[in-house]
C-alpha cells in the first residue's frame, strides 16, 4: 500500500514519523501507513527558563501533535500494525490523552474504538475528543490501574487490540521525540526531563537515545530524569500507590506498567525518578503559559523537575537541558481559568474600554 500524501502546512513537507523515520521504525511496504501528520513538533528555546537556572533549556513541545499530545507518535505506528494484523477493533485504558489519540487514529482507518477511562477523572477536552471521534466510552467505577487491568484482560480473551503503551509499538513510534531532538540540536542534549505516568514515555525516549548511540549518531546519551506528582509517585517509594492524588490528572497512576524499564532508563542514564508536588506543577504550569507555551498540568511537572534539579546544583552551567511538554493546555483547561482574574466587563464605547485599559 503506499504512502498517504504529505500534510501540508509546515516550512519542510513533514510527512509524518512512519515516512520520516521509516528505516528505525518496525514497518515494510506491506504496512498500510496511518497518518495525521503527527511528530516534527517545535523546539522551542526558553529564555526565561535559561536564565533561572543558567543552564540552555529547550521544551519539546509535543502538544503541536495532530490530538494534542505526543500519544500520537505511538498510536499512528499502533493503528498501522493493527490494521496491518487485520484487526477490527482496538481498546486501551487511559487518563485522556491514550483515548483522544486511539479514538482519532481508530477513526482514521475505521477501526471501532473502545476506551475504559477512570470515572470522573478525565479533563474535559480529552472527552471531548474521544467522543467526537466515535469512541465506546466505558467509565470504570475505579482508577486508571483498575482500567488498564480491565483493557489487558479483555484484550487477551477477545479480538480487539491494545494499544496501551504495553503494546511494543507504541514505544518504538514515542522512541521518535528523542531522534527528532537531537536531529534538532545537532546532538544530544546534557539532560532531558519528561513526566512520568504510566512510565512508556521515558522508556520509549531511553529506546530512541540508546538506538542513536548504538548506530553512532550521538557518542553520549543525555541524563534522563522522569518526573511523577508526589501523590502518585510510586517510582519513587519503590511500591504501587493504591489511590493516587494529583491535580494532574494525565498522571495519577499508581501501578505503571513499564515499571521497570523506566527505572532501567533513568539507571542506564545516571539520571533519576524524582517526585514534584502538584504545587511545583501549578508553578510550572503558570510560568510556562506567560512565556506563551500552553501545555496541561502534567506536562508542567518536566519542567517543575528542572527547576528542581537545578536548584539542587543537579545542572551544569551552560549544560543543555530538554523539557517534553507532553500535551496541549487546552485539553486541560480548568487550571488556567481556576487562577485566573475574571475579565471585566465594559460597555461598547471606547473611551470607557480606556479608561478600563489605564490608556
Ligand atoms: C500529557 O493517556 O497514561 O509515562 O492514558 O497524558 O508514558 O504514561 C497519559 C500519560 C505525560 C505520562 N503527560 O506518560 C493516558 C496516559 C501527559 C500524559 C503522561 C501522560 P507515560
Amino acid at each position: 500500500m503506499s504512502a498517504e500524501p504529505p500534510i501540508l502546512g509546515r516550512a519542510a513537507p513533514w510527512r509524518g514519523i512512519l515516512e520520516e523515520y521509516r528505516d528505525r521504525l518496525p514497518i515494510s511496504e506491506a504496512t498500510p501507513v496511518v497518518t495525521l501528520g503527527e511528530g516534527g513538533t517545535p523546539l522551542v528555546r526558553s529564555a526565561s527558563l535559561s536564565a533561572a537556572t543558567g543552564a540552555e533549556v529547550w521544551l519539546k513541545y509535543d502538544g503541536a501533535n495532530p490530538t494534542g499530545s505526543f500519544k500520537d507518535r505511538g498510536m499512528t505506528l499502533a493503528i498501522s500494525k493493527a490494521v496491518e494484523e487485520g484487526a477490527k477493533a482496538v481498546v486501551c485504558a487511559s487518563t485522556g490523552n491514550t483515548s483522544a489519540s486511539a479514538a482519532a487514529y481508530a477513526a482514521r482507518a475505521g477501526l471501532a474504538c473502545a476506551v475504559l477511562v477512570p470515572k470522573g477523572k478525565v479533563a474535559l477536552g480529552k472527552m471531548a475528543q474521544t467522543l467526537v471521534h466515535g469512541a465506546r466510552v466505558l467509565e470504570v467505577e475505579g482508577n486508571f490501574d483498575a482500567s488498564l487491568e480491565l483493557a489487558r484482560d479483555l484484550a487477551g480473551r477477545f479480538p480487539v487490540t491494545l494499544v496501551n503503551s504495553v503494546n511494543p509499538f507504541r514505544l518504538e513510534g514515542q522512541k521518535t521525540c528523542a531522534f527528532e531532538i537531537v536531529d534538532a540540536l545537532g546532538g544530544p542534549p546534557d539532560v532531558h526531563c519528561v513526566p512520568v505516568g504510566n512510565a512508556g514515555n521515558i522508556a520509549s525516549h531511553w529506546l530512541g537515545y540508546a538506538e542513536y548511540l548504538r548506530d553512532g549518531v550521538i557518542h553520549e546519551p543525555p541524563r534522563l530524569f522522569g518526573f511523577q506528582a508526589a501523590g502518585a509517585a510510586p517510582l519513587v517509594r519503590g511500591e504501587p500507590v493504591a489511590e493516587p492524588r494529583t491535580i494532574a490528572t494525565a498522571i495519577r497512576i499508581g501501578n505503571p506498567a513499564s515499571w521497570s524499564k523506566a527505572v532501567e532508563a533513568a539507571t542506564a542514564s545516571e539520571g533519576g525518578i524524582r517526585a514534584v508536588t502538584d504545587r511545583e506543577i501549578l508553578h510550572a504550569y503558570r510560568r510556562l503559559a506567560r512565556e506563551g507555551l500552553f501545555c496541561e498540568p502534567a506536562s508542567a511537572a518536566s519542567v517543575a523537575g528542572c527547576l528542581q534539579l537545578a536548584a539542587e546544583g543537579v545542572l551544569g552551567p551552560k549544560q543543555t537541558v530538554v523539557c517534553v511538554l507532553t500535551g496541549h493546555g487546552l485539553k486541560d483547561p480548568e487550571w488556567a481559568i481556576a487562577g485566573a482574574a475574571q475579565p471585566a466587563s465594559v460597555p461598547a464605547d471606547a473611551d470607557a474600554v480606556a479608561a478600563e485599559l489605564g490608556l
